[in-house]
């Protein structure tokens, strides 16, 4: 009998070990029923190169297929001596019990080279395993600092390793604009790169004095979503309007508000906003129509975060505007314009996705909000009968420093140890049934002002992600000490995958970046500042 397994990651529901092992030799077959095809053509290409197994075509060995009676996101991996079968409620099924698969298989399967003859030995058991979540997402900020497709890719592949399936994807904002854009060729041109980069946080007013920029074509953008697509995973895209726009602004500085200046190079907020105006809300649409064309998913990211009115007191266009809207001020304009953009999504088919300050003053009906100043939006906006996937960023935002070291690189935001992240649960306490049924999942966003590489996305994210992923995919009630010590088997299998991630003894000498200096925070006192931060919601929930 052998024990049950201990190291996968997440953990699945149920594991149930037997006896003898069953052994991959360059002979076995693998045989997809219909509907698992794709998966078994998938799984060919990540085993073939590193065990040398070809994996043919044909009866015994490997066997997938679907099976009805499981739940969607569902599979049933029984491993005997006689052969492997996945069992998927979808081919979404069938693929999670094939990266299960590849989890039980020694490190070196995982590598995309032979170095090992095996023995390709996996014990014989049974697993049966759904997601708690169907929203168990990640954020990858592309405008901060651009990341070129390979890496996207690579991004996407080490997500599902974790079963992770949905990527929303950070296109624009005050430093960059990364979508091209047919009609539009300024937006690249101008807005998709800046003459430098502030080193560090703000404050420290230090910048590299070296240019920085890139964009996906709308061939690219394909390719990542097909490739996407093709392991699971839907890619949420977001522009972000009408705050979060310098980049734009720069390129076509008729959408500002009499702002004629350079792509952001330092962080924070810009107070550069879009103009309410006619034409900057036609410019917003057929941007918006280019990204349905690109994204097949219902909901298109429009931001929303962040938008100062400081521009909008004083501009004509947006007194213009209140006047003729009748609306009570500048701070009902927000609220208005993404009202407009909801209904150009909805003539296409598809829903708005935006951060909670959408929900102040009463984001569009059907919009799904992401939540994240702190746990209260979460609450907020399911009491407004919105749909809500939760991402704090007290809890998941990974550009937050991992600890109190001070060689950490680059330490923003508050304190958020890999226990930290594990605590993290997406419903908060005190929600009814049918309010927390509203809760669609969990995501962890990467924003990268700090994060100028793929080597320093793999510090921050991992293995912060892999505790993400049990909070998302796991059932509550999860243990820590039971993760951690499933955790040193697991960070071999992402040494295979050459993942560059925090060692759990902390920052070695090399990752310290003495040149870009952070700013700490301590979590009194931004839980102070979220509080204050969302008094408007709660003015309007009461
Ligand atoms: C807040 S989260 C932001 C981002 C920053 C991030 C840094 C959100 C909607 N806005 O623009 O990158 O903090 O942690």
């Amino acid at each position: 009998m052998n024990e049950p397994v201990t190291s996968l990651i997440p953990l699945p529901r149920a594991v149930n070990g037997s006896a003898g092992s069953f052994r991959l030799e360059t002979t076995t077959s693998l045989s997809a029923d219909p509907g698992a095809e794709a998966v078994s053509g998938w799984l060919r290409a990540a085993l073939g190169p590193a065990t040398g197994c070809p994996l043919p075509p044909g009866e015994g060995g490997i066997r997938m297929r679907l099976d009805p009676g499981l739940p969607p996101e569902g599979y049933l991996l029984d491993v005997t001596p006689a052969g492997v079968h996945i069992g998927g409620g979808s081919a979404a099924g069938v693929f999670y019990g094939a990266q299960t698969l590849r989890q039980l298989l020694p490190p070196a399967a995982l590598r995309r080279a032979a170095i090992s003859a095996g023995p390709w030995e996996i014990p014989a058991q049974r697993i049966t395993d759904e997601p708690r979540f169907a929203w168990r997402g990640v954020l990858l900020d592309v405008a901060r600092h651009f990341m070129p497709v390979s890496d996207v890719l690579r991004f996407i592949d080490l997500a599902v390793f974790h079963k992770l399936n949905v990527l929303h994807l950070h296109l624009t904002d005050d430093q960059g604009w990364r979508i091209e854009v047919p009609g539009l060729p300024r937006l690249t041109e101008v807005g998709s790169w800046r003459s430098a980069s502030m080193l560090g946080s703000r404050g420290h007013e230090r910048y590299d004095g070296r240019p920085h920029g890139g964009y996906y074509t709308t061939a690219d953008l394909r390719e990542i979503v097909a490739f996407a697509a093709a392991r699971h995973i839907t890619v949420v895209p977001e522009v972000d309007m009408p705050g979060h726009m310098q980049a734009a602004i720069a390129a076509y500085p008729e959408l500002g508000n009499g702002f004629a200046g350079p792509v952001r190079s330092a962080w924070g907020i810009s107070e550069h906003v879009l103009n309410v105006g006619p034409e900057a809300l036609d410019f917003c649409r057929a941007v918006l129509d280019h990204v349905c064309d690109v994204f097949p998913g219902e909901l298109i990211g429009i931001g929303g975060d962040e938008c100062p009115t400081t521009e909008w007191r004083d501009s004509p266009s947006a007194r213009q505007r209140i006047r003729a809207e009748g609306l009570a001020g500048p701070h009902e304009l927000q609220p208005w314009f993404t009202a407009r953009l909801a209904e150009h999504l909805a003539t296409r088919g598809r829903r708005l996705f935006g951060w909670d300050e959408i929900l102040a003053g009463g984001a569009p009906p059907g919009a799904v909000v992401a939540a994240w100043r702190g746990r209260a939006p979460t609450t907020h906006a399911v009491r407004a009968g919105h749909q809500v996937v939760a991402c704090p960023d007290i809890a998941v935002y990974l550009d937050y420093r991992q600890s109190d070291d001070p060689g950490e690189p680059t330490p923003v935001g508050t304190r958020l140890t890999l226990a930290d992240v594990f605590a993290f649960d997406p419903v908060p306490d005190g929600l009814s049934e049918s309010e927390a049924a509203l809760v669609l999942g969990g995501q962890a966003n990467v924003w990268t002002e700090h994060l100028e590489s793929a080597r320093r996305v793999d510090y921050q994210a991992f293995p912060r992600l892999c505790a993400f992923a049990e909070t998302v995919w796991g059932p509550p009630g999860r243990d820590f000490a039971g993760f951690s010590a499933r955790l040193p088997a697991h960070l071999a299998r992402l040494d295979a995958l050459g993942v560059g991630y925090r060692p759990l003894t902390g920052p070695r000498p090399w990752d310290a970046r003495p040149d870009a200096p952070g700013h700490p925070r301590d979590l009194a006192g931004r839980l102070a500042e979220l509080h204050e931060m969302t008094a408007g919601l709660r003015r309007v929930a009461t």
